[in-house]
């Protein structure tokens, strides 16, 4: 009968042996391969809708595009059914560029809480609706970002009168939020870093958050700095709100499209980058017949004039012309909608093109 000791020391000697180790490494090898080899998840449901959406665009004759509707400036329906926003021109600007038609769109109202799923099951084509861009809506959630269409912040908004100034005089206070966003989530993330107490105070619908928000339910109201701008402006007494100057997250919009479906990003990619170029080259709705006669090698070929960009990604070779023709540039689209031309004013900011000292940037047409 052997001692627990004998035992143990026959043990150590059975794996000390050169042998045993290389035995051991060998299968720890094995495992690390297999491990690596996991397999690639199936594609989901959304994947297999979006299969070949440019084709299902162009047999229906339109392009359903996703947006809020609940937003002046980004997109907003009137009393007569009409939508007008940089959110809403840049669907009109896939339209004219797949239809030379900027009305071939029917629009989706989402909220917040919606809009993921109606991109995800095949309902939109496009999502164009102040969506900030993260890696988990990226991934986790399936979709495709396409290029930035407006740099946002989070901010916050209080009565003048209610002596809340910086982040911090926020402690204890209710504070209203509009749920399914980022803006909920980068609050609590704040509050929690300052170790701030406060309440959430929040709604699925946009009109419920600010009205609860003028009501007093709350004592600040927090969403993306544009969309607080443009809210004030409805409410019933603007001038005694301010949006306070503090930026709490970096909300980068962009539209969206199903994962799958590299044909479909790429054109909805590609348009939007024209409206960028197309500012960058100085064409314009008011110059663009003039620059259609251009001897310029680079504009000829943006334009469609020579060359074979746009047949090339399976949309007409013009396709970039007839953006600006229907919707314009994409400073004509910031200006009409949130900019100097708009009744908000928006200075341009980190809107503007790179070469201005912002972040709007599109790669070469070439
Ligand atoms: N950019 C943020 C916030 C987007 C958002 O939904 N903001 C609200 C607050 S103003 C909104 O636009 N609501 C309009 C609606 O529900 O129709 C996100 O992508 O989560």
């Amino acid at each position: 009968m052997k001692t627990p000791m004998q035992y143990l020391s026959r043990f150590r000697r059975i794996v000390t042996r050169p042998i045993t180790l290389l035995v051991c490494m060998a299968i720890c090898a094995c495992l690390l391969v297999l491990a690596a080899c996991e397999p690639i998840p199936e594609p989901n449901q959304s994947t297999i809708g979006n299969a070949n959406r440019l084709k299902t665009v162009l047999d229906r004759g339109k392009l359903v595009c996703g947006v809020s509707g609940e937003l002046p400036g980004f997109s907003f329906v009137n009393k007569e059914g009409k939508y007008s926003g940089l959110d809403v021109d840049i669907c009109r600007a896939i339209a004219a560029a797949l239809f030379d038609n900027p009305e071939a769109v029917q629009f989706r109202n989402l909220n917040a809480k919606e809009r993921f799923t109606a991109l995800q099951s095949g309902e939109i084509d496009v999502l164009s609706r102040n969506t900030t861009w993260t890696i988990g809506r990226d991934t986790a959630s399936r979709l495709a970002f396409m290029p930035i269409v407006f740099y946002d912040g989070q901010g916050v908004m209080v009565r003048k009168d209610s002596n809340i100034k910086t982040i911090t005089d926020l402690k204890d206070t209710d504070i209203c939020a509009q749920t399914g966003t980022t803006t909920e989530q980068n609050l609590a993330d704040q509050m929690r870093k300052l170790s701030l107490a406060y309440k959430p105070v929040v709604y699925e619908d946009v009109n419920a958050t600010f009205a609860a928000y003028q009501s007093g339910r709350c004592q600040a109201i927090t969403a993306d700095r544009s969309a607080l701008v443009v809210r004030q402006t409805r409410l019933g007494d603007p001038e005694n709100h301010v949006v306070l100057d503090f930026v709490i997250s970096k909300e980068p919009l962009a539209p969206a499209v199903g994962d799958g479906d590299s044909k479909w990003a790429d054109i909805i990619q590609w348009i939007v980058f024209a409206a960028i170029e197309a500012e960058d080259l100085d064409i314009s709705k008011a110059n663009l017949a003039e620059q259609l006669k251009s001897e310029n090698a680079e504009i000829r070929r943006f334009l469609g004039v020579d060359g074979s960009l746009g047949r090339d990604m399976g949309v007409a070779n013009d396709f970039v012309a007839r953006v600006v023709k229907h919707v314009g540039n994409y400073a004509e689209i910031y200006d009409r909608n949130l900019g100097k031309d708009s009744s908000f004013k928006l200075p341009r900011g980190q809107n503007q093109l790179w070469k201005n000292g912002g972040l709007m940037y599109a790669p070469p047409f070439r």
